[in-house]
């Protein structure tokens, strides 16, 4: 199936729109925060649907950082699921397409590093960190 069937909540399925629909000249950003943000296309795991999601935009070199944070809720959310059945995934960053592959991230070492560049991109992931009993998925989305 390449249906694409957009986000349940509102805000978010609004922000891809926008997104999308401007050629990544607008929608660009985490509501009024100023803060960058990426859409990543990937496909369900259940239904094959395109899925679109947008995160906010950590950049490790050529590569994208991939928090599911979710805001510190207690359930990952669906994407890492999506992301683990099918590593293939589109990253938009503004203008710029790219055909990437997603590793979730295992090693410590790496872990903390890249934990490090998130945080630093957007401060909040330490906050939605202490908020959740769960350990954040990361992953690592590279250039195919
Ligand atoms: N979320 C983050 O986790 N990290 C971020 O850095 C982040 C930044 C961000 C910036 C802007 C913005 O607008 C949103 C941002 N979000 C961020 C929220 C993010 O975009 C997602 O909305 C959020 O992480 C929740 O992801 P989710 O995949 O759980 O989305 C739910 C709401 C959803 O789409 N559910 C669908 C539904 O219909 O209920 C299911 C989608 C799906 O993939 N279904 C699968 C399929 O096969 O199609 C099968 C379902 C299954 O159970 O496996």
């Amino acid at each position: 199936m390449t249906e694409y069937k957009p986000s349940p909540v509102r805000w978010v399925r609004e922000q891809v729109e926008l997104y999308e629909s401007s050629g990544g000249t607008q929608g660009t950003e985490l509501l009024d925060t100023g803060m960058p943000v990426i859409i990543v296309t990937h496909r369900g795991n259940q239904t094959g649907a395109i899925r679109k999601t947008p995160l906010m935009r950590v950049k490790d070199g050529d590569s994208y950082v991939l928090v599911a944070s979710q805001g510190g809720a207690p359930n990952n959310p669906v994407w890492v699921y999506n992301l683990r059945a099918n590593a293939d995934v589109e990253i938009r960053d503004k203008t710029e397409v790219t055909p990437m592959r997603a590793r979730e991230v295992q090693d410590a070492e790496e872990r903390q590093r890249l934990w490090a560049l998130a945080t630093a991109a957007f401060p909040p992931y330490e906050d939605y960190r202490a908020k959740t009993s769960r350990t954040i998925p990361v992953f690592v989305a590279e250039p195919t």
